[in-house]
């Protein structure tokens, strides 16, 4: 286990926290009474130390994201290399810097051959900005400008700026003026425990891709550019779509000419056992969003695949494409990225999820279905949810809604690990690097969690 490295005075930092950090997706004044946050100071494999000296397994990888594990000290390394010799120099204008040389190239490497370029942002949601107007472009470009509605997913998550934002499906983002960007639609997602009441599995995929198409109809073809999802959508509560939905999906796709963007944030770089989702769910995609895993979250950085389909057309007869961030291809964070995959590639950190790992998390994830309080299990790879409910048969949830996910994951903090409630759905999934013991012990604190869970709740 790492060291606190520092001397912290973790009741000041608190108080300063509290005061002055305005902090994303939190309920300030509520957080304030309950204590504050909670500082997370050092971290190491798949563990976290806090401020107080206890420890938690991470079962969420940070955000989704630190996929190599913890404490990689060679990305250090090759940052304050880079940094040293370049810390910044832009993409823009016709400079370029070898390390984003290096990892477009890489990243292309790992792609299906019709992949060969890529263009960089700094965060998923900057990446998906980017991709709406690589869509754009590619329409412009081909004399098609009527082709500009998008479509995307309720409940799906693809970001947190204006565009990102309204593209994901999420109500309370869209609430909070969240979705003023007029071209972009949504239809149902292809959720199996939602929506599968008296219902086979093929019965709900069907109904889902139907959604598109009737969307594609309403809106007509000639108007409708691309749809976004999601191979398996993450924040959304790992929803494993119906294995005849992909299938349609790029049916539709295919035959009303809309391109089709993978966003590849949480499923890229092995989470489902491949390196991206594509690949697992069978899909064929256009354009390809990818972050987190890209760097492991070691540095911030995203980027778009491009397919050769969209880039013949935008770097044929496209012109100067008008769009690009200070940060597009930042050295540092290239070089941290470039490593980050030889590692993922160095420990063969997909194939141990797809053969070995996998399989005993989902083993493991399935074995929960005997507890009273789990009315569902979904997962792939290193990744998964098992549903809360009242009522197994009926499937009714407690009221009031959301609740009694915080519960237990206030429990399982308690008992120190992390995973997360996406409503009454909990979500795990932790660093690829992870054992079979520290999944033993993950499924272990999770299960003292359902049951201090149910206890809470008047069923057990
Ligand atoms: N697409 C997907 C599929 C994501 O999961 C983004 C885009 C946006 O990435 P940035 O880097 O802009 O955050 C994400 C991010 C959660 C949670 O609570 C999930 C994300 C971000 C923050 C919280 O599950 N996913």
């Amino acid at each position: 286990m790492a060291d606190v490295r520092r001397n912290y005075d973790i009741e000041e930092l608190g108080r300063i926290n509290t005061a002055h950090h305005f902090q994303p997706f939190s309920d300030s004044k509520a957080m304030a009474e309950d204590g504050g946050a909670r500082m997370i100071t050092s971290a190491s494999g798949v563990y976290l130390q806090d401020g107080h000296g206890n420890r938690l397994l991470d079962g969420m990888a940070g955000l989704w994201c630190v996929n190599i594990g913890y404490g990689h000290k060679e990305l250090a390394e090759v940052a304050a290399q880079q940094m040293m010799e370049l810390p910044y120099y832009n993409t823009f204008f016709r400079t370029a810097t070898p390390p984003v040389a290096e990892l477009s190239a890489k990243v292309a490497s790992l792609l299906p051959d019709n992949f060969n370029r890529v263009f960089f942002s700094n965060s998923g949601s900057e990446a998906n900005d980017s991709n709406i107007r690589m869509v754009h472009h590619y329409w412009q470009t081909k004399g098609q400008p009527e082709k500009r509605f998008i479509i995307s997913r309720d409940n799906a998550y693809h970001g947190s700026t204006v565009a990102s934002a309204t593209l994901g499906g999420m109500s309370a983002m869209h609430k909070q003026g969240g979705k003023l960007v007029p071209s972009i639609h949504h239809v149902m997602e292809p959720n199996i425990f939602k929506f599968g009441i008296n219902k086979s599995d093929e019965e709900v995929g069907a109904m889902a891709a139907k959604a598109l198409e009737d969307k594609v109809l309403e809106l007509g073809p000639d108007n409708v550019a691309a749809f976004i999802g999601e191979p398996i959508q993450g924040a959304g509560g790992v929803i494993v779509p119906p294995a005849n939905y992909w299938p349609e999906i790029q049916r539709i796709c295919d035959q009303y000419d809309i391109l089709l963007i993978c966003d590849e944030v949480i499923c890229g770089f092995g989470r489902t056992g491949n390196w991206f989702g594509f690949e697992t769910l069978g899909i064929k995609p256009d354009l390809i969003t990818m972050a987190k895993g890209l760097s492991s979250g070691y540095l911030p950085i995203s980027a778009i695949a491009i397919s050769d389909k969209v880039n013949d057309v935008v770097v044929s007869d496209g012109g100067e494409f008008a769009h690009g961030y200070t940060y597009s291809g930042h050295p540092a964070a290239c070089a941290v990225a470039l490593r980050n995959i030889e590692i993922i590639e160095r420990e063969g950190l997909v194939e141990k999820v797809r053969n070995e790992t996998g399989p005993y998390a989902q083993r493991l994830l399935k074995g929960l279905e005997d507890h009273p309080l789990v009315g569902y299990t979904r997962g792939v790879g290193m990744f998964g949810a098992f549903e809360l409910v009242k009522n197994k048969e009926t499937r009714e949830r407690f009221t009031p809604a959301g609740k009694v996910g915080i519960t237990c994951r206030d429990h399982i903090m308690r008992l120190g690990a992390i995973i997360r409630p996406c409503g009454e759905a909990m979500v795990f999934s932790p660093p690829l690097t992870i054992e079979k013991a520290e999944l033993d012990e993950l499924f272990g604190l999770i299960r003292q969690a359902l049951d201090a869970t149910a206890k809470d709740w008047g069923v057990m």
